[in-house]
Parts: C-alpha cells; structure tokens; sequence
C-alpha cells in the first residue's frame, strides 16, 4: 500500500499556505500574465483604488489599503489577465464538432473571448458578427417567444451589482421571473432557511466579531483552497488561543495547519500555526444528525447542571425574550436514539459531547459552513438547525457570535440583493413598478433545477447566461446537455470559452464582457461598479487593466443593448444609465431603502454595511421571534444507508475555479497531474478487496428517476483519511451520478455532497 507506487499520489507533508504558496503564485503569475504593469494589478486587487479580488467573497481583513496575499485570488487575476486569446481565426480553424473534443480544461486555456461571436451550423463554425446585428437577432428571437416564461435568464456569481441589477430590471420588464442563478446550486438552502430562523438569508458576522470569539467551529468548507483569506483570520484567532472545531469527512490540511505567507518567522523557520483544535471526521451527510447530537448533549448537560444548582448551559433570558419553538426541538432530541445519532453521524456519543462542552464553555460561539452543509437533500434543514444550536445558547446578535455562511462567488450575495431572484419579493415588485413605471411579472418564475427541466420538456424555448457554465455545474450534465440543443436560442456573456457555449440551439451567441480587472470606459469616464462580500460589506472596484479586446463591451453595456433590442417600448433609458453607473447606483438606491446614500457611501475605504437585523435582534420572521425548527429524523446518512453503499461527495481541488480547472493539482491532497480519483478510506477498500491504486468504477448505487445505470469508469482509488462510508470525487467530473431530481425540495439545491455509490474493480 505505498502511496508513492501510484503515480500522482502522494502524500503532502507541508502545512498550507507556506512556501508551496509562493511558489504556485510565481508559476502562474510567469505562466499566464504577460506584462509588468498587470502583474502591478494584481498586487492592487482589494485595495480601495483597484478591483475586488475575483476569487472569493471573504471580506478584505484591513478593508483598507494592503494586498492581502492569497494564492487563489492570484490565480484568479492572472487567469482573467491572461495574454491569451480565443480569437475569430481560433474560431476559424476548430469547427464546433472540433472544440466538444477539447477538454474543459483546453477550452478556457485559450484565453479571454475578442469578438462577439454567432454560431453558423451550415460550416458549423462560430463567425464574428457585429454587436448591434448580434443584438438585433437575439432581440427578435426572444421577442418570437409566444410566452416570455419561455425564456431563462441564468446569472453566475461575479457580475456586478449595477449589471445584475439592469439584468433583472431587463428581464422583468420582458416578462418573467425565471432567473436559475448559481446560488441555486450553492448558498440556496442559507436563503431559504435562515429567514424562517432569524429573519434574513445572510450571515450574521462581521470580520471584527473573530476577534471577539471564544470559538469557531467550520462545518463543511475548505478554506485553505476556497476562502483563502480567511485562513489569516483563523490564525488570528487560534493564536489568541480559540478552539477552531472542524467537521469534516476529509482531513483538510487548511484545518490543520497554516503557515502565512506574510510571517516572515514562519516562512524562514519553516513552522506553521496548528489551526483546530479539533477535528471530526464525520460521515458525508451526517451533518443533521451530527447537530442534534451536539444539541441533545448539550440539553442533557443543561439538565444536569440545573440538577446540581447550577445556571444552567442555555441562554435563557435570550430565549425566553427573543425565541420561539423551543419545546419542539427539545421533544425532537429528546426521541432520539444515540446509537441511531451515532449511526448516521459516523461519531461517537463521547465525541458529541466533547464538542458540545466546547460550546458550551465560550461565551460567544461563531459557526462557518459551506458546501458540505447546504448541497444535501437536507441542506435547508441543516442549515436551520446550526441556527437551532446557536440560538440555543444567545449566540446570535451579539458581538463575537453568529453565524458565517461561506458565500462562493465573489458577488454572488450582492447579486441576490440587488433582484436576482425567481421568489421576488412584493417590496421589490412594488419598488420597481414605482420607480420605472411598468408592471412587473408576479408569478414564482424558475430556479436552476427547474430551468433545466423545462429546457428538457420543451417548455422553454431559449437561455441567456450571464457568465457560468450552467450545464457542467448542474447535475446530470447530459440531462442539460440534451436540453440545451434543443433550445430555439442561447446567448452567453462570458470571458472564456466553455463547454456551454458549444451546446448550440437554432441561434447561438457568444458575447464577450470587460473583465472585473479590466477599465471599463463609458460616456462620463470611467466606471467602478460594486459588490457585497459575505459579510454584507458593499464597496467599489475599479478595474485597472487595459482590456483584453477593444471589442469587449462590460456586462451592463451588453444589457442595455440587449434591453433596447428586445423591448421597443421599454420605460427605461438604458443609455443614459450605461453612460454612467452612478445613475445606476442611483437607481438600486431607489428600489432599495438599504442602499441609502450608496453613492455618497462607497467612497469610503471598505464600503459600507448592509443593514442585517438578526445582528441587532431584531427577527423577521413569520413568528416575529427567532424561531428554533424542527426537522424530522437524521438526515442523508440515514435515508441513505442502502447496503455495501458508500456516500459520495463531490469537492473542488485547489486548482480550480468550479468549473474552470486551472491546472490537474491538488497540492494539499497529495495529488499531482490528474484529477481521475476517487478518496476511500483503507478500510473501506479493504472491505471491497481493494486496494490503494486500484482501477476502480464508481456506479451511482439508488437511482430513482432512471433506469440507464450511471458509472464513473477508470478511476483510481486512493486511500485516504476520509470518514469510514464516505468517497469523494472531484466536481464536475463526477456530476453525471448526481441525479436531477436528487435535491433539496426547500431549496432546490442539488444533492452534489451525498451521492449513494457502489465501487468495485474496473470491469
Ligand atoms: N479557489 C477556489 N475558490 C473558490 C471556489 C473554487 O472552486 N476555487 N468556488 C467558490 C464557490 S462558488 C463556492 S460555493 C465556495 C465553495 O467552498 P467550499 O464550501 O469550501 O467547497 P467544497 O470544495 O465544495 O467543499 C467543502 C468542504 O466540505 C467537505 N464536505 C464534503 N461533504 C461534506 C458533508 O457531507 N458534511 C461536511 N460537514 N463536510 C463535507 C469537503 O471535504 C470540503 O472540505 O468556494 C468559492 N471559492
Ligand atoms: N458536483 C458538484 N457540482 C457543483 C458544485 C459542487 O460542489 N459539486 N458546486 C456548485 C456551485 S457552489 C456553484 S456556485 C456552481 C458554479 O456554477 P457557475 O457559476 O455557472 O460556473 P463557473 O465555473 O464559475 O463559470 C465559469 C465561467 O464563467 C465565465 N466568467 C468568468 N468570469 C466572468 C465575468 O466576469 N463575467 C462573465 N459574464 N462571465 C465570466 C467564464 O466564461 C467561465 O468559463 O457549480 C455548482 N456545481
Ligand atoms: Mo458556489
């Protein structure tokens, strides 16, 4: 079983961060960066005078002036900043049929979009057209539609404020409300549940309250490839000597130890700041029950310390002023069964225990989660019950306490803020018909899921993505895929070229945008648009880079033009907005109260912060309290259990972007060169005959909507530290076992991190 007999495997001894940091950054600052003068942009990315950093939506850590050194927010830039590029001679020489051939991977390699492009299926070539023709032909297409709810309008997280926000305002005074956006496939379950808890779908902290906490526990995020400049804040505080609790099936080496690059000490000795104190492995999908063995010990601890005389572990003036719904969750934990919590958790009662003494013990608690808690069939529920938990102990609205949903892309709260949205709000509808003069559509319109399935049916008719790669991410691709070329149109606004784009309908069109690093120039001069990170902070940035192509027009631009084709009697001067995006912000201002004087506002250093009333407790939800929620049984781990079966997740390496795979590493998981993998545990191959190297197939083991079986072929299995039961594979490359209709029914949130598989040796 050694590790270094199968070729690209191998251990990975370093903490993260550290010299391995550096070096990739030199690599892909030499490797994708042509000039001195962007090289000098990228060290501005999160200053006040440049452009906020593409990679993630942690807040900047001085919200002031110094570039926080991060190595895959330099990926990020320098993969945007590439001196390549996808010109009409590419186009010329690769037919379409040629490109589907080139890996993901090939594809956004050759560089940023020049031209606008439109798909000709007689020579089966994309053919540089004219922006104002290309307008045109979309414009009368979608004007052809018989229903405007046959259009969707996909947004994927890094447009601006100002372009999501004319985005909606275009789409809505088409017609519809179908905006599928990625958060559909990423926070959904945070803005579905936390409103019926605390009354908003946002987080709860900001970066000052770390310093004030007296724990952190990080359930199901990886910092040290997706948030890596939270990884400082987290050495911060483990320095102070908070206990940072981590639950995770894998060993994640950003949990563990981090050596920053901005220490000089730890980088010349070598030593690292060991991150958690704790850490549990639990199963994939064992979060609910993990939660509620937390919370059942800590109710039972509560009880004993009464018993005693003692005060008791629960906040209870906090919950009798502030909460309701209490006496329901205590019945819930009370009925259940440790051996059944155990079961599905993958932890022991004794570990639950330790955990919950920990929170127990600090005043203020502040819970972080990603992806490993929200892309379950249970992810609204599990979201609800980390609130559930801190509740129970006052620690929401408080300073120090709350909770820190991980956002993914770098605006994608903002985006949800400013209307991107297929649940508007009344307020918003009210709004909008008040400031712009028409009515806008009612009806619920489509999420992702939902727009995938009308595209597969036939109900819809035509797809406009601003930005994404919304069939790679999706799950059960080739269900999208199939859908996809059906379509009448399919119009994309993107910088690189994807797999999407090659998914042609009757009218295909390639429109390529200004990058966030990039000057964008209008009639008054040039323009900073603005975004939210995940701590509600709005502020500017300013793009510094000459762009990529003197074709390129930036996103609000290409709405405009799009708005003006498609809606003749439209009641918005589009022009005069696109002229200068503070009429815009203007605008936002106007439709919503919260961005009161946001002109005024973003000129100061770090923005400003969006009124969010859970932090000052005050609850907007339908009971007008905080409100503890019940959710029945124990989650995927449980449901999931079918024999000799294995729950996969599936997770992003530390060389990618989602879809764009920047590179086949994955430093701190040992892997080098390939991303053909599937992580099991020694023992959990043993028990298959297995072993470490072998060349295995991963079959989805309970599909329920199909009888084609769906298999994984040829990949190696890798021993791993990873929870006994679970597998992992890497995102998308596994996406085709993620059945569609395997999703959160709350939130639509697709079931990417709990996939029942079977393993066995390649046949
Ligand atoms: N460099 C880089 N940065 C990114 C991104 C990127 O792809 N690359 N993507 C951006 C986006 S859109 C997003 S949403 C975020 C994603 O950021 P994360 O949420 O960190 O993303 P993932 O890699 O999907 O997985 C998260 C972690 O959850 C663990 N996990 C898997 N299943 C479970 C489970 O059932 N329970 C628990 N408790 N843990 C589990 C995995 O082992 C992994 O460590 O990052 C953003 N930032
Ligand atoms: N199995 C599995 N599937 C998943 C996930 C998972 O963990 N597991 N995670 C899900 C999550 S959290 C998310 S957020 C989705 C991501 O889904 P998307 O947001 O749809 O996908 P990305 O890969 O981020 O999109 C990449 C493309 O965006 C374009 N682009 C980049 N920058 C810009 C820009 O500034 N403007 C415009 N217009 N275009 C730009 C480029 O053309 C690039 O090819 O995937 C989801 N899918
Ligand atoms: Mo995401």
């Amino acid at each position: 079983m050694a590790k270094d007999k199968v070729p690209g495997v191998g251990p990975y001894g370093g903490p993260a961060g550290g010299w391995g940091a550096l070096q990739a950054v030199a690599k892909a600052i030499k490797g994708e960066m042509a000039v001195s003068s962007e090289v000098r942009a990228l060290l501005r990315a999160n200053q006040p005078s440049g452009f906020d950093c593409p990679g993630c939506a942690w807040p900047d850590p001085r919200h002031t002036s110094s570039f926080e050194f991060c190595e895959n927010g330099a990926k990020a830039v320098s993969w945007e900043a590439t001196g390549r590029r996808t010109t009409p001679a590419f186009f010329a020489e690769h037919s379409v049929t040629d490109l589907w051939n080139f890996s993901d991977h090939e594809l956004e390699a050759q560089g940023r979009l020049t031209h606008p492009m439109a798909y000709d299926a007689a020579t089966d070539h994309f053919r540089p057209i004219a922006w104002d023709e290309a307008f045109q032909r979309i414009g009368q297409a979608l004007q052809a539609l018989p229903d405007p709810d046959m259009a969707e309008f996909y947004t994927s997280g890094r447009t601006s404020n100002e372009a999501a926000f004319l985005y909606q305002l275009f789409v809505r005074e088409f017609g519809t409300n179908n905006f599928p956006d990625c958060s559909n496939m990423c926070h959904e379950a945070t803005s579905v549940g936390l409103p019926e808890s605390i009354g908003v779908g946002k987080g709860t902290v900001t970066l000052e309250d770390f310093d004030h906490c007296d724990a952190i526990f990080c359930i199901g995020h990886n910092p040290g490839t997706n948030h890596p400049r939270m990884l400082s804040t987290l050495r911060n505080a483990a320095k102070r000597g908070v206990p940072i609790v981590a639950f995770n099936p894998l060993r994640e080496r950003s949990l563990e130890r981090f050596a920053s690059p901005q220490s000089p000490l730890e980088m010349l000795t070598f030593r690292s700041t060991k991150i958690s104190s704790f850490y549990y492995q639990l199963k994939a999908g064992g979060d609910l029950a993990m939660l509620k063995g937390i919370m059942k010990a800590l109710i039972e601890a509560d009880a004993e310390d009464l018993a005693r005389g003692g005060p008791g572990l629960l906040d209870r003036e906090f919950i009798a002023e502030h909460t309701v719904g209490l006496e329901a969750l205590r019945t819930d934990l009370a009925g259940l069964s440790w051996d059944a919590i155990e079961a599905a958790s993958g932890l022991t009662r004794a570990q639950l225990g330790e955990a919950a003494s920990i929170y127990a013990r600090a005043k203020n608690t502040i819970i972080c989660y990603g992806m490993g808690i929200t892309q379950h069939r249970h992810g609204t529920q599990n979201v609800q019950q980390i609130a559930n938990l801190l509740l129970l102990r006052g620690n929401i609205g408080r300073q120090g306490a709350g909770i820190c949903p991980l956002r993914g892309h770098s605006n994608v709260q903002g985006d949800r803020t400013v209307g991107i949205t297929e649940i508007p709000p009344a307020s918003l509808l009210d709004n909008i018909e008040r400031v712009f003069g028409f009515a806008p559509p009612r009806r619920k319109g489509h999420g992702a899921v939902e727009a995938i399935q009308a595209m597969c049916d036939g109900r819809a008719r035509a797809l406009v993505c601003m930005g994404g790669n919304l069939p790679l991410a999706m799950a059960d691709p080739e269900a999208a895929f199939a859908g996809m070329r059906r379509l009448d149109l399919a119009v994309h606004v993107a910088t690189k070229l994807n797999r999407s784009h090659l998914l042609t309908a009757k009218e295909t069109f390639i429109l390529p945008c200004l990058g966030r690093t990039e000057i964008d120039m209008q009639e008054s001069g040039m323009q900073s648009v603005t975004v939210e990170d995940s701590m509600s902070m709005v502020h500017a940035s300013q793009g510094t880079l000459t762009p990529a192509s003197e074709h390129l027009r930036s996103e609000p631009a290409i709405v405009a033009g799009l708005a003006l084709a498609t809606l003749p009697q439209t009641k918005v001067d589009w022009a005069w907005l696109v002229a200068d995006y503070e009429r815009i912000r203007d605008k936002i201002e106007a439709v919503f109260p919260d961005f009161a004087g946001y002109n005024e506002r973003i000129q100061s250093p770090g923005g400003f912060r969006l009124p969010i009333a859970a932090s000052e407790r005050r609850w907007h939800t339908p009971t007008g309290k905080a409100t503890f929620l019940v959710a029945p049984g124990l989650g995927e781990a449980a449901d999931d259990s079918c024999q000799d079966a294995l729950i996969l997740t599936t997770i992003r390496s530390h060389d990618q972007y989602n879809t764009t795979i920047y590179g086949l590493n994955d430093r701190y998981r040992g892997i080098t060169g390939r991303r053909d993998v599937v992580f099991v545990s020694a023992q959990d191959l043993a028990a298959r005959g297995l072993g470490h190297g072998d060349l295995v197939d991963v079959e989805l083991a309970r599909g329920n909507d199909r009888d084609q079986p769906r298999i994984l072929r040829g990949m190696t299995a890798v021993a791993h530290d990873i929870a006994a039961g679970t597998a992992a594979a890497y995102y998308p490359e596994a996406n085709g076992l993620v059945v569609l209709a395997n999703h959160d029914r709350r939130s639509g949130t697709p079931s990417y991190k709990s996939v029942p598989v079977r393993i066995r040796r390649a046949g």
